[in-house]
């Protein structure tokens, strides 16, 4: 479309807006003139240029106009100050929890008694997985939605959600909420119309009459959970036709080859960010455009899809953040905080998947050197983008490396893989870790890991031996995973349970709606009792939940550990060694060593700081241990090192 054509567009809306009832100050027309463009492009590259398309880009700027005057003052208040400091998000202070809201809390009051412990803990960004109204059975934890605009009755309504948002920025808090954008339940509203015969609703979906079409798919589409949904089509009965559900067959993928589920999808974006929510969490986004012969992931369409989010929001809700769920190959979740013109404008954090998995790797072999190479393939973030690092989360655990980085410490990819598998399900000998197989493949090889942080660094064993030497070790592994999440760089995700060193939980092997889904075993009920231990000196509770605060409480103390100064990785030719820096703005310099491997080890600081005389380790607030110019680190032991004397 040409320029005069998309400015009549834009001119026509504007005027028909301006006569309308609705009450749209000029901040919103501005900010619409800034972006018009890019929104066109953007939806011209995906649905080309027909007889809709027009009435696609009113239909979708007069949602826009409509969120935007629904848009709460507090909000839009929010929205200034951030537009004012991109660098917002970017925070040492920040620091995240992530929980179902009925296992941690009950439901949205009960969240509100929990604030405080949160806060002790230094938690700044409060995530509820998905609590929007689902299914009564299974509903895959949430993430099967029948209504976006209802909150799951057994955990409150829209407006206790909007006491919750309003309660936390009281705080100084963030709420993070969850956007199931790639499907909805097979319950939603248009799943039923489209099964009553309305076309308008079957377009919504992926759904075909016979196997022809599906067939082609499937000859290149990966299965998500082979075990126990193969296949990316589900037949349903009553509407004689296969329905395209990549992930469990209650979920039924949209068709965002249809501008309208686009269209429909953006305000829902904005009806959550109106509710509160200062995150929102995008799930899935690599599967958002299927196209048959690929695998049906990272297509660039996709990335156009988020783009569209993106500018809308910088018109409704500038001061939201878009998270990117994308669990894949390490040079593609990059893509996702956008490129080339569009880099920083597509999602401003993501998950950083590939991080947690070489966090697992260096914990299982002893050794960094995948550590090192993987981390060193991944390309730099734009500006004003940041990571979240995490270990652990509610899915499983994918060995998502890039073979190239295997390959190029002198693995073999597939071999390594399967020796992570059975190091964490306690099949390798010597392997302390207590995790299960998640959805093993016999066709690809291919398997994933479940099991909490805990259970996988081995207490569990512990308890069982009742081996003190061990217990003592397992807690030592979790926070040294959890000490490297608060340095490196970007937002750490405490995984709810994780800060008390919770076990693997069986129960769900008794629960007909959630045994075949061993993601259920690091998906306990939040032990409140345990949670009181946390006071008592010499429990395990204690000795994790101090020292996972201390960290992230000193992380906030320290502007160098935002996301704006990028860590340094430095080589210390001790392979067990993880060794970076982080400096920037008017603050020193921060050492950080960690030691991988259940050894102690030596490493020599004075040949790259031949200055600095003398070490303090922030953390304890002592010199490090320390013979001459070598420095000893005990087995899975951490330091954060500040120069204490230094010759100028
Ligand atoms: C996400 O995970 C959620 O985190 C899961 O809990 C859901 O089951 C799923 O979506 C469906 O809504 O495959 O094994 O690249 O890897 O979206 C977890 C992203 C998953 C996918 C990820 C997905």
């Amino acid at each position: 479309m040409d320029k005069r054509q998309s400015d009549c567009i834009l001119s026509t809306v504007i005027e028909d807006l301006r006569s309308s009832d609705l009450e749209l100050d000029e901040r919103f027309y501005a900010r619409l003139g800034a972006q018009f463009s890019s929104i066109v492009e953007l939806l011209e590259r995906l649905y080309g240029r027909s007889v809709e398309f027009e009435s696609a880009v009113t239909q979708l700027l007069w949602r826009l106009a409509h969120s935007y005057e629904a848009r709460p003052e507090r909000m839009r208040l929010l929205d200034l100050e951030r537009e004012r400091r991109p660098a917002w998000l970017q925070d040492s202070r920040h620091a995240a929890y992530m929980a179902y809201l009925d296992r941690f809390a009950g439901d949205l009051s009960g969240l509100e008694e929990r604030i405080s412990y949160l806060r002790e803990l230094g938690i700044s960004i409060v995530h509820l997985m998905p609590l929007l109204k689902g299914p009564a059975g299974k509903s895959d934890g949430g993430y099967a939605v029948s209504n976006y605009r209802e909150v799951e009755p057994r955990l409150g309504t829209t407006d206790d959600l909007r006491r919750v948002a309003e309660r936390l920025h009281d705080e100084g808090m963030l709420l993070e909420l969850d956007l199931v954008v790639n499907h909805t339940s097979n319950e939603h509203e248009w799943a039923q119309k489209a099964r009553d015969g309305e076309q308008q609703y079957q377009d919504y979906y992926y759904m075909f009459g016979d196997r022809t079409i599906p067939d082609q798919f499937e000859q290149s589409m990966p299965e998500v959970f082979p075990e126990t949904s193969p296949g990316n089509f589900t037949y349903v009965p009553e509407l004689g036709k296969w329905v395209m559900t990549v992930f469990n067959d209650f979920q039924w993928d949209l068709n965002y080859t249809n501008c309208d589920v686009l269209v429909e999808m953006t305000e829902i974006l904005f009806f959550l960010a109106n509710c509160g929510s200062d995150i929102i969490r995008l799930d899935a986004v690599p599967f958002l455009w299927k196209r048959i012969g690929t695998s049906c992931q990272n297509q660039e369409e996709s990335h156009l899809i988020l783009r569209v989010f993106h500018a809308c929001a910088r018109i409704v809700a500038p001061g939201v953040a878009f998270v990117a769920e994308a669990i894949v190959a390490p040079k593609e979740i990059v893509r996702y905080f956008g490129e080339g013109e569009y880099a920083g404008r597509e999602c401003d954090t993501a998950y950083h998947a590939t991080m947690m998995v070489l966090l697992w790797d260096a914990l299982a072999t002893g050794n960094t050197r995948v550590f090192h190479q993987g981390l060193s393939s991944i390309p730099e973030i734009p500006a004003y983008t940041t990571w979240f690092t995490y270990i652990r989360c509610h899915d499983d655990i994918g060995l998502g490396y890039a073979d190239e980085d295997l390959h190029a410490v002198g693995y073999d990819p597939s071999l390594h893989r399967a020796f992570m598998v059975a190091y964490y399900t306690g099949r390798f000998s010597g392997s302390v870790a207590r995790g299960a197989p998640f959805m093993a493949n016999p066709k690809t090889g291919d398997a994933r890991i479940s099991g909490s942080a805990a259970s996988l660094v081995g207490l569990e064993y512990a308890i069982e031996r009742g081996d003190d030497e061990e217990l003592t070790k397992a807690i030592n592994k979790i926070v040294l995973l959890y000490s490297i999440c608060c340095s490196i760089g970007g937002i750490p995700i405490v995984y709810y349970g994780d800060e008390l060193a919770t076990l693997n939980d069986t129960s769900y092997l008794e629960d007909a709606v959630k045994h075949d889904d061993n993601r259920w075993m690091h998906r306990p009920l939040f032990d409140w009792a345990a949670a009181e231990r946390r006071k008592l000196p010499d429990t395990v509770e204690y000795r994790v939940f101090s020292r996972l605060q201390r960290l992230l409480k000193l992380r906030a103390s320290l502007p160098e550990f935002g996301g704006e100064f990028p860590a340094v990785m430095i080589n210390l030719a001790n392979d067990s060694v993880l060794a970076y820096e982080r400096s920037g703005g008017e603050s020193g310099l921060v050492v950080v060593l960690a030691n991988v491997s259940n050894r102690s080890q030596a490493v020599r600081l004075d040949e790259r700081y031949p200055h600095v005389k003398a070490w303090l380790d922030i953390v304890t607030c002592e010199a490090p241990q320390q013979f001459d110019d070598v420095l000893i680190l005990p087995a899975h032991g951490f330091c954060w090192l500040r120069p204490s004397q230094a010759e100028v």
